[in-house]
């Protein structure tokens, strides 16, 4: 048995609500039950943002996976945090009464500092659906490097914001392609049960899951990898499952049942907001700074550092720049945005000594989507819960893990649509600019190919079973292949190369990496617990020995 098939057992073999009951060692088990149906979360407190002038013992730069670990545990350590997030704190509704927009009809809300969306599936039909939109500091980044659109979450939360929340531990023996330097026994004794339980991570009810309309597609997809061979797991998430099932029997405002995910839930998933960043708030000694966006860190003459902070309007103007001393910084500003800044610091003088590992190392996770076309028989159903449930594990015979994702649309379309994460080995750096004063990244489109072929070793052959087609309307006008983006970044600043094993960045004490850019480009699966895990592991060792 898989370990994949062995944890979502596990999953099974508790219920839910046992399950939040049993994670009390490391998070409130009230906090997880409790507010996940709550729409909004007061993380940031009324403390105010962070004054010009302030010195702080730790200042985090993000608040998504690894600032978030970083700074709950800090905070518990009996540190006082001070987090700095470039994106809004969501959690006031806007005019319509709700905090997020839908995935149907984005607005203002949907992205950042855009003028017009820039929605991953890009065409319907073969008709473009991108629309204008207000300029505004949105909540989901299209940012365009070089060769592909990297998608990130922006807000006080991160990524946990707009993702799917889709929350898988990687196969045990794929863990040393992964990580090569860090100890898999402690990873799998010890940090990723920590990181699945203070996330908040579950797996849908088998039984539930047979019946329900809005998993059809799912089923379709379970049917269609078994007949021709493949292994279909359940992926666990940390949406709330038991309010999914309230949505679907129609007692509870609906999320997830509504198509909500890409420009945040309203209900029912279990953001960061609602799990260790409500901890962290909860301990009194973490405050959280929206729409402040660092744009230097650099020695200060009476030790510690100098940072220095932009204080952004909601059309992304500077209203006021700010110079704080910190005596230790986390860059948790994810893998482009901690490479970015360090690349920066590095290249411009604030920080010469950093290692020339700085920027080396990104890689998209082999992200690659695509759809097919099923026959009439084989309808995926209306209604979708946009919560992926389920996914396809090739990773060993044919290099893919693809997830099974919805296409809600509100309308039958006969589609099967697939985000695979793949064993892609190709890996861009970034480098400093100094004739556009910016940081490029060297990705190549081309260098998508192999996770495309990666891909064909699983819908080729369903393709040929079940007598189907690609799907050529999605992402442009007869294009099969989703090969210009990815959710999923990673690396920059690569553990044990950029950092020492536990984040520490290379010629500065009191500096250190605790985000998606220490990993070295590929999870093998969706990346967030490994991200959250290895925060874990790294924090536990900083806290004991540096402070
Ligand atoms: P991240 O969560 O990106 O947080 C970084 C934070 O730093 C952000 O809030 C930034 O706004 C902020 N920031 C950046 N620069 C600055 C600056 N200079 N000053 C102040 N703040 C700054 O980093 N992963 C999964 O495991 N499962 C999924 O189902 C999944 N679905 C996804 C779907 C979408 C649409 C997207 C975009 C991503 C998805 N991911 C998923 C990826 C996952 O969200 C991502 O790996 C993590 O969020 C990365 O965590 P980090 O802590 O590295």
């Amino acid at each position: 048995m898989s370990d994949t098939t062995q944890q979502n057992k596990d999953f099974r073999g508790v219920s839910r609500r046992r399950f939040i009951a049993g994670t009390s060692s490391i998070l409130g088990a009230m906090t997880l039950a409790g507010h996940a149906a709550a729409a909004a979360e007061q993380v940031v407190t009324a403390a105010g943002p962070i004054a010009s002038g302030a010195h702080v013992p730790v200042l985090v730069i993000g608040t998504g996976y690894g600032g978030s670990v970083a700074a709950l545990r800090l905070a518990q350590a009996g540190v006082d945090v001070q987090m700095i997030e470039m994106g809004m704190a969501w959690d006031t509704p806007g005019s319509d009464g709700k905090i997020f927009a839908n995935t149907t009809s984005p607005d203002y809300r949907s992205y950042w500092l855009r003028t017009r969306t820039k929605q991953p599936l890009s065409n319907f039909l073969g008709f473009p659906i991108d629309k204008d939109v207000p300029l505004y500091t949105g909540i989901l980044d299209a940012e365009e490097m070089g060769g592909i659109i990297v998608y990130q979450g922006r807000g006080v939360g991160g990524g946990s914001l707009v993702n799917g929340g889709m929350a898988v531990t990687p196969k045990r023996e794929n863990f040393g392609a992964i990580l090569p330097s860090v100890d898999a026994d402690e990873m799998y004794g010890t940090y990723y049960p920590r990181a699945n339980a203070g996330l908040g991570v579950g797996t849908v009810d088998p039984t539930w899951f047979e019946s329900a309309d809005c998993y059809q597609y799912a089923r379709v997809g379970r049917k269609q990898a078994q007949r021709s061979g493949f292994p279909f797991v359940f992926v666990p998430d940390v949406y709330d499952w038991d309010y999914m099932e309230q949505e679907a029997a129609g007692t509870v405002p609906k999320s997830a049942l509504a198509g909500e995910i890409l420009y945040g839930n309203n209900y029912g998933k279990k953001s960061l907001q609602k799990t260790y960043l409500a901890q962290a708030a909860a301990t009194g000694k973490v405050t959280i700074s929206p729409l402040h966006k660092v744009t230097s860190v650099s020695p200060a003459a009476a030790g510690g550092y100098t940072v220095v902070i932009d204080q952004l309007n909601t059309t992304g103007g500077t209203t006021a720049t700010k110079t704080v001393t910190a005596d230790r910084v986390f860059f948790a500003a994810g893998s482009v945005g901690t490479s970015k800044l360090l690349v920066k610091l590095k290249a411009t003088g604030a920080l010469p000594s950093l290692n020339s590992e700085i920027g080396q190392g990104w890689g998209d996770n082999g992200n690659v989507m695509c759809g097919r076309a099923n026959h009439l028989w084989d309808p995926t159903g209306a209604l979708q819960a946009s919560i992926p449930c389920g996914g396809i594990d090739n990773w060993t015979a044919g290099g893919a893990f693809a997830e099974v994702a919805p296409l809600p649309t509100g309308i039958e379309t006969y589609a099967s649509f697939y985000l695979s994460i793949t064993k892609n080995p190709n890996r861009a750096q970034f480098s400093w600019n100094a004739t556009t004063n910016s940081v490029d990244l060297n990705w190549q489109t081309a260098w998508k190919q192999p996770a495309i072929d990666m891909a064909k070793s699983i819908f080729d052959k369903i393709n040929a079973k079940e007598g189907t087609i690609y799907r050529t309307d999605l992402f442009g006008t007869y294009k099969i292949w989703g090969d210009h983006l990815t959710y999923h970044p990673l690396g920059g600043a690569v553990l044990n190369k950029a950092t020492d094993n536990y984040g520490r960045l290379q010629g500065y004490s009191g500096l250190y990496v605790i985000d998606g850019s220490l990993i070295p480009g590929n999870t093998s699966v969706n990346p967030f617990v490994t991200i959250t895990a290895l925060a874990e592991r790294n924090i536990e060792t900083i806290i004991a020995t540096d402070l």
